[in-house]
């Protein structure tokens, strides 16, 4: 079985700099970090959108793949339980997925005046059975490349759109920052899940 290919392996800039998300060390508007960075190009966004701890982890949080998928050969990613329930692959496609539907939510709250979101159910997807069929190693590149369209959404989202809402069917009106957190619960919820999928048996 052939090793899947680590993440840091796969893209040494998977969460390149200058991908979209706002760096920590680059506070735009600090004209002392401006002038040493290259990285900081000139008439870059005025605005500290989201709060920095939030920004943070959504451009860091996926590092944790090449720990959480550890040595994990293709047939440890893809085996399912004998109930069915899915595999770590399976998980890590819904994590590629959930990005194309959080993009989709946030487009409808910065453009609608708080819309009312449906609830997400893979089984009623129809994108669904085409991203579970794919290769680990092109979910890791989609993951990588709707990781950074998001993080460039965020980094253009202006501080008085913060306040805009969506509705969750569950949890009821969520501004854009709580939408944020939302985002990266979930994924750590199943970042947890696929760090037991590949180990236990
Ligand atoms: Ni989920």
């Amino acid at each position: 079985m052939p090793m899947i290919q680590r993440p840091s392996e796969a893209a040494p800039g998977w969460h390149h700099p200058g991908a979209g998300c706002h760096n920590a060390k680059d506070p735009a508007g600090d004209p002392a970090e401006e002038s040493g960075s290259e990285m900081v190009t000139k008439g870059r966004t005025a605005h500290m959108p989201l709060d920095t701890g939030a920004l943070v982890r959504l451009r860091t949080q996926l590092d944790a793949l090449a720990i959480v998928l550890g040595s994990g050969s293709e047939e440890s990613l893809s085996r399912r339980s004998d109930s069915g329930a899915w595999s770590a692959a399976d998980v890590l496609a819904h994590l590629g997925r959930c990005h194309e539907v959080f993009l989709q939510r946030l487009d409808r709250i910065l453009r609608d005046d708080a819309p009312e979101l449906q609830r997400y159910r893979a089984e009623d997807d129809p994108e669904w059975p085409a991203w579970r069929r794919l290769k680990t190693e092109d979910v890791l590149r989609r993951l990588r490349s709707l990781r950074q369209q998001l993080c460039a959404v965020l980094d253009g989202v202006k501080p008085e759109q913060l306040n805009r809402t969506g509705r969750h069917p569950d949890l009821g009106s969520l501004n854009v920052r709580e939408w944020v957190e939302l985002f990266l619960a979930h994924e750590g919820h199943h970042l947890y899940a696929i760090m037991k999928r590949v180990r236990v048996r």
